[in-house]
């Protein structure tokens, strides 16, 4: 065991869902050892408890695991589960940590980002509930960083991470578990698993795309394995540490070849794909005339929701639902109509946690493809494929009728998110400080046709533990009840990217069947204009529309 002096590195602070930066900066000597070891030392040391520790595969993923179990030996760990391989998906992660009542875990993942030598690397802390830290402790974490001036790591040969089994670093122990068996487990408790086995052998079908990121092997298991669907049914199911190259983000945008299988006539009859670490998730089904089904997030959220007493882990009903502030308000709708509470929080699972821990909300969700319940702490990509696939199999119904029938009964919540990326910071800033400055004034303005009802810029406050986050994105709500969300995302690793999330509502069904972008056409434009991204940004059109 041996103590390394070191000096501070700017700008370790965690953002939306911790530290993700560039591969080649977590490269340097001592970055990753002085961000581990201000984990360590926020929490008031590791001394005697158990952490554990896995990742989504990507390119560092082993070399960062490596220094983590020497690093926790030598911080007095008395135990590492570790996830054969170094893997772990995010959910998985946290299932791992409640199911065994660990002090907490590391997970290493930039999620959605790209990997490889040139991609993204990531590091998070999730606490003993399995969720992600909050913010006073990853505050805690950053004031670390900033001033450390040694760190712990034991002298010790490479740890064989791939051999299922334990053994020591110095007095710690290290268990190499097998990394999708404890989940899978959790998901044949929550859903009707013969419901699902029937469905697939009544010859119905399914494309879940990995996008070789580290859902593969655990939709391997789960789908082709225990379920009976046929081999085939997971495409880009091995995780590769650059994801083939690809963008693992689970959008229309980046899911081509899953989109592609969906249409025409011959598509399965239910689709979906996972991130980079198996937390996102999007589904479609087969549509009309060659046309994918593309669920919105947030309607995903709410049929769920409204559907939830089909599946049995919520046939006794839901304490109440919880989403992101910017995603779209169609789970609200479902929520007074169960006469259940609706949670609106700040962008970031953490923010769910308290609440799936006081037993306030059941199910969660967020427009940027994530949907969740009580069962772990972090959003799950396979959870909400299983939930559907019960769904389907229970109702015996198609993807297109249960949507269909959930608008006719709900009204149809029109949603899109518009992305603006690689702005200069700077010029991000003055936009939003710009937008903020007007926001008093806004209040019966009219743009495009849209009168605004009012605009704020949301602050939450706690309902468990009090804290307060301000500054979490300006709402601009119109009468009707269209609204525009603008933010600046807090994952990103290169200069600033501007979201931009569109909602309108439509409560008669004639009004159904429109495309979304030709529906929240005035929307977009008012967008525009009221925020002056072109004069800003020097962009016209979004780099990314979801
Ligand atoms: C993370 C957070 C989510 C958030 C998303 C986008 O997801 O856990 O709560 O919605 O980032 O955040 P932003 O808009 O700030 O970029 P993930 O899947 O990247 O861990």
């Amino acid at each position: 065991m041996t103590t390394v002096a070191t000096q501070p590195f700017s700008g370790q602070k965690p953002g939306t869902s911790g530290l993700r930066k560039k591969v080649t900066v977590f490269q340097q000597p001592h970055y990753l050892e002085n961000f581990v070891q201000s984990i360590f030392d926020a929490l008031g040391g590791i001394a005697g408890q158990t952490l554990v520790v896995g990742g989504d595969g990507r390119y560092h993923n082993r070399e960062a695991v490596q220094t983590i179990i020497k690093m926790a030996a030598a911080n007095g760990a008395a135990k590492v589960l570790v996830g054969a391989g170094g893997i772990l998906s995010t959910p998985a992660a946290s299932c791992v940590i409640r199911k065994y009542g660990t002090f907490g875990g590391i997970v290493l993942s930039a999620s959605h980002n790209p990997g490889g030598p040139d991609g993204d690397f990531g590091i998070k802390y999730n606490i003993a509930n399995g969720g992600p830290a909050p913010e006073k402790i990853t505050e805690a974490i950053y004031a670390k960083s900033q001033t450390i001036t040694s760190y712990h790591i034991a002298e010790a040969a490479d740890y064989d991470i791939d051999t299922l089994g334990s053994g020591e670093i110095g007095s710690c122990r290290i268990e190499v578990i097998d990394p999708v068996a404890d989940y899978a487990e959790l998901q044949q408790q929550l859903f009707d698993f013969d419901a699902i086995r029937a469905w697939f052998a009544a010859g119905h079908t399914l494309c879940f795309d990995g996008m070789h990121a580290v859902s593969g092997p655990y939709a391997h298991r789960i789908l082709e394995g225990l379920l009976g669907a046929p081999a085939g049914t997971v495409i880009n199911g091995t995780p590769l540490p650059d994801f083939g190259q690809g963008h693992p983000d689970p959008n229309p945008a980046y899911a081509t070849e899953l989109v592609a299988r969906m249409s025409g006539p011959d598509a399965p009859d239910f689709g979906a794909a996972s991130d980079g670490d198996a937390d996102r998730n999007m589904v479609v089904g087969r549509g009309m005339a060659g046309e994918p089904l593309l669920i919105s997030p947030s309607d995903s959220l709410a049929i769920l929701a409204a559907n939830a007493t089909l599946v049995p882990a919520y046939r006794a009903g839901l304490k109440g639902v919880a989403r992101s502030m910017p995603t779209s308000t169609a789970v609200d709708a479902v929520a007074r109509a169960l006469g259940i509470p609706a949670f609106e929080t700040p962008t970031g699972w953490k923010f769910f946690g308290n609440l799936l821990d006081a037993g306030m909300a059941t199910l969660c969700g967020e427009e940027s493809y994530g949907t969740g319940s009580d069962h772990v702490r972090e959003k799950d990509g396979l959870w909400a494929v299983l939930f559907w696939l019960n769904l389907l199999a229970t109702t015996g119904k198609s993807v297109a009728q249960i949507v269909q029938e959930h608008w006719s009964r709900f009204g149809r919540h029109y949603y899109s998110r518009h992305d603006f990326e690689g702005i200069a910071t700077e010029k991000a800033d003055a936009l939003m400080t710009a937008l903020r400055g007007k926001l008093a004034t806004l209040a019966g303005q009219g743009s495009h046709g849209l009168v605004i009802a009012e605009a704020d810029d949301f602050a939450y406050t706690d309902p468990v533990d009090g804290s307060v986050s301000r500054q979490q994105g300006v709402r601009i709500v119109f009468q009707g009840g269209s609204r525009i969300v603008f933010r600046l995302s807090g994952t990103g690793t290169e200069g600033a990217t501007l979201r931009v999330y569109l909602e309108r509502f439509v409560a008669d069904p004639a009004g159904h069947g429109e495309p979304t972008q030709t529906a929240l056409a005035p929307l977009i434009m008012a967008a525009h204009e009221l925020a002056g991204i072109g004069q800003h940004t020097g962009l016209t059109e979004p780099t990314v529309v979801t």
